[in-house]
């Protein structure tokens, strides 16, 4: 299954993990990457030399002066074209994030959807890039504001979606007139070989220059130097609060700007009101679809205490259904963490609920035997807790769920709120009153606030990002594009006399 892959996407010789268009910039320092599914090394990928990192900046200058020349609908065009090209390798490229992520063949394949969702967003987009007019104050003059490409954007990406969160901000920033530098996680290498492999065939047909796309490797010492490079006018950085943080200082001490989506810490309220049975599904997708990797996991629950014992019946029952395994078989729900420093933080997360006074509902563990011969896969955990423990403020990026009780809406919305994250929210009821008030400026202090679905699986038409330690900055859909360029507000005057704003008199002969 995994040579077939790999060599559905011509990746079996692809070693190099520096790509400029389809130059390739080979080094002897690698990185390995072993698929999670089955603990197979699947590639080792040569990582990028500051030299060569030097070489790509300069080539990527050149080709934003030749590609902010084209016309925006004919960017746009491009970009179709890459979507088109996403169509025809949707299937290789979901197994391929499937193999080398760790997460189900179904999700790794709404994965490359959102790629294909997005670049269809981007054609649309490329012919309103919109700036308002003003009526200036003084006779006989124009006033408005326009839009102007950024230059080089740097997108720094985390590995549970490692082909998604790219395509967001390329495709955005191409028919936005940007060039794009990508760093994908070293964790899953291969997938951005593919996605450049993919592109480059667009680029190369329509004899458009190298640099548009780029593509580096190598650890956090590759994201600092894209921090720190004022030539990057825009840093795009998706993952842990904890790396934010790094990338978000460095860049705003250099005055560039950065979009952060960083950590979630994800709740939904359960009202006495709701129609269990109809949201059941997504709850449970929420807490463990990509066995609890995404930065939207629903990781906690806060219950009516009404049918607090009831809900605990019905999940502990739901979670006795789930099948763990290889995540290529679409019979398995679950596939595995994405290595075993993973399942550590997993296994830890349990052990300090314990400590901290929770209790256990649905027991995590490693798996172990023959299927799960990675060391990778767990059994997703159900654990009660108090909102406060150290603990549950914090992200652990696994399947542990955490359940809490409450007994007032605005408790409940006090409790969803107080964790130090602020990217998604959910509240499940049949009460319109319950329902606004969750949406109202009282309510979820999150970027994103949902009524009667989950936290997570967000569509690409709406802007994506999240408050506090989630770092602000929005990505995809409605007017995030503007992240992406400049704005210049111009006034023009075809007066014949000369006319200060303020009314100001200064008269000289
Ligand atoms: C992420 O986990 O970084 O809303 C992105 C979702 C997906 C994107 C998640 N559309 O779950």
């Amino acid at each position: 299954m995994s040579i077939e892959i790999l060599n559905a996407l011509k990746l079996e010789k692809t070693n190099s993990g520096t790509w400029c268009g389809t130059t390739l910039f080979p080094s002897r320092e690698r990185i390995e990457s072993f698929s999670p599914v089955d603990g197979k090394k699947i590639a080792s990928v040569s990582c990028t030399k500051q030299t060569d990192y030097e070489k790509i900046i300069q080539t990527a200058q050149t080709a934003f002066i030749h590609w902010r020349a084209i016309p925006a609908p004919k960017r746009g065009e491009i970009v179709r074209q890459i979507g088109d090209e996403l169509r025809k390798n949707k299937a290789a490229l979901g197994q391929l994030v499937s193999y080398e992520m760790g997460k189900s063949l179904q999700e790794g394949l709404g994965e490359v959807q959102e790629m294909i969702d997005i670049c269809d967003f981007a054609v649309g987009l490329s012919r309103q890039l919109y700036g308002l007019t003003m009526h200036s104050e003084r006779p006989n003059h124009r006033m408005y504001e326009q839009w102007h490409p950024l230059g080089i954007v740097g997108v720094i990406s985390a590995f549970n979606f490692p082909v998604a969160v790219w395509a967001w901000n390329a495709a955005l920033a191409w028919v936005c007139g940007n060039v794009v530098i990508w760093k994908g996680s070293e964790k899953t290498p291969l997938c951005s070989i593919a996605c450049q492999k993919i592109v480059n065939k667009v680029f190369a047909k329509n004899k458009l220059p190298d640099g548009i796309s780029s593509v580096i490797t190598g650890d956090y010492k590759v994201g600092e130097w894209m921090s720190n490079d004022t030539r990057i006018p825009l840093i795009s950085a998706t993952g842990s609060t904890r790396m934010g943080k790094a990338v978000g200082v460095a860049v705003a001490s250099r005055f560039g700007k950065s979009i952060l989506e960083l950590g979630g810490n994800n709740a939904i309220i359960i009202s006495d009101t709701a129609q269990l049975q109809l949201v059941l599904p997504a709850i449970v997708f929420g807490a463990v679809g990509t066995a609890g990797q995404r930065c939207t996991t629903t990781r906690r629950l806060i219950i009516h205490e009404k049918i607090y014992d009831d809900v605990k019946a019905v999940l502990k029952k739901a979670y006795t259904q789930l099948r763990i395994g290889n995540p290529l078989d679409q019979n398995n729900h679950i596939g595995p963490l994405i290595d075993q420093k993973a399942v550590e933080a997993f296994l830890y997360a349990i052990r300090q609920v314990k400590k901290e006074g929770g209790k256990i509902l649905v027991p995590g563990s490693r798996l172990e035997g023959k299927n799960y011969q990675s060391g990778c896969y767990v059994s997703p955990c159900i654990a009660e807790v108090e909102n406060h423990y150290e603990i549950v403020q914090h992200e652990t990026f696994a399947p542990i769920l955490y359940l809490i009780k409450y007994s007032t809406l605005e408790e409940a919305v006090a409790l969803q709120n107080a964790v130090p994250q602020g990217l998604s929210s959910s509240i499940m009821t049949e009460s319109l009153r319950e329902a606004e008030y969750f949406l109202s400026n009282a309510g979820s202090d999150c970027g994103i606030a949902n009524v009667n679905i989950g936290t997570s699986g967000a569509e690409i038409g709406g802007a994506f990002g999240g408050e506090k330690e989630t770092g602000g900055g929005r990505e995809s859909g409605s007017d995030a594009w503007k992240a992406y360029m400049r704005r210049q507000t111009n006034t023009i005057s075809y007066s014949n006399s000369l006319t200060l704003a303020q009314g100001i008199q200064f008269d000289i002969e």
